[in-house]
């Protein structure tokens, strides 16, 4: 295999978060799955690039658009799927859904349904892994709608004070459901306005998961030498509606043919495909790792929709802090 193996793994981690979402849309007409769906489908390379560079060593905050960030930190299909499907092996027992993932052994600290919630929470536990000297990143992924709430300013300012090493990963898609952000903010440049909060702040339009990985490795390795947070606004498509398994052209708040020229003809999963053709693996190499991503689904999905449904007594396990 000449390939280089990180390109192969940013490939499979990628293909892991498009393939589950593919069943999601393929088995949520049989409604097991009784939890609204805010599909990353398209937007995978971002917390893909961003996981595999911190190589577990992150502790992710994500947004209700939770499914890649949480499977690409985890690759955790099984957990995940049962959740979807409300059963008691999921990552809250069946309670949470799609919007609230968590598996804080495995570094996905929370998904959080209220805009821009997590992002001051992430600047919470950059703190605690700077004073307990974890070597721990603290990851913010959130859209650019979470850039218009006050808490997003806050945890900027409050990070770059406390020199924290936090990294804060906006997955700009530009819009808020369907508004666009020159309808609600009046800087042309987020990056440059953090920028001016003492915060390292860059800026990624490649749609290449490669690139968001090299950018990720480099910022983090800066925000814990420098102490300081990291900005990265990773511009991107979501490729269905707001909510749901569909899509939304026909609302006609966003030009299908733009979207298409830009963004889904040169899907970073079909980038990553033809990188591995280039550099060395065949036809039947690159077909073989897609079988077993195939079968690690296909077997996470057959196992949580056979799961046990949660028991009553159950109802507030992990609610409250005292029924934990
Ligand atoms: C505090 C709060 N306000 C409003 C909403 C309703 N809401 C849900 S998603 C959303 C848009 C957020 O857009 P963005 O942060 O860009 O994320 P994207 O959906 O594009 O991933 C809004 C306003 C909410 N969930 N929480």
């Amino acid at each position: 295999m000449a390939t280089n193996s990180r390109s192969a793994e940013l490939y499979k981690t990628l293909l892991l978060a498009r393939r589950s979402e593919e069943a999601i849309v393929k088995h949520y007409p049989e409604n097991l799955m009784r939890t609204p769906m805010h599909m990353s489908m398209g937007q995978e390379f971002v917390s893909v690039g961003v996981c595999e560079a911190l190589e577990g060593k992150a502790d992710v905050f994500a947004s209700y658009r939770s499914h890649a960030a949480f499977l690409a930190q985890t690759k955790d299909t099984d957990r995940f799927f049962a959740e979807l499907y409300g059963r008691m092996s999921g990552t809250g027992e069946g309670k949470g859904g799609s919007m609230h993932l968590a598996a804080a052994d495995r570094g996905h600290m929370l998904s959080s349904g209220v805009v821009a919630t997590q992002i001051s929470v992430a600047v919470g536990a950059a703190f605690a892994n700077l004073r307990l000297n974890t070597g721990r990143t603290s990851v913010a992924f959130f859209g650019d709608g979470a850039v218009d709430a006050g808490v997003f300013w806050e945890s900027v300012n409050s990070a770059a004070l406390f020199r924290l090493p936090v990294l804060f990963v906006c997955e700009d898609n530009g819009y808020a459901v369907d508004t666009p952000r020159a309808a609600r903010q009046v800087v042309r440049s987020i990056a440059e306005t953090v920028r001016s909060f003492g915060c390292d702040s860059y800026e990624d339009d490649s749609s290449d998961v490669e690139s968001v990985y090299e950018l990720a490795r480099s910022a983090a390795a800066k925000a814990h030498a420098e102490r300081r947070p990291a900005f990265l606004n990773i511009k991107c498509a979501r490729f269905l509606e707001h909510v749901g398994i569909g899509d939304d052209w026909h609302w006609g708040y966003r030009d299908k043919e733009a979207v298409h020229r830009d963004w889904i003809d040169r899907d970073a999963v079909v980038v990553q495909r033809r990188r591995l053709l280039a550099t060395g693996l065949s036809e039947g190499d690159v077909g073989a790792l897609e079988a077993q991503i195939d079968a690690q689904v296909q077997e996470s999905v057959k196992r949580a929709a056979a799961a046990p449904i949660p028991t009553p007594d159950r109802l507030y396990a992990g609610v409250f802090h005292e029924n934990a």
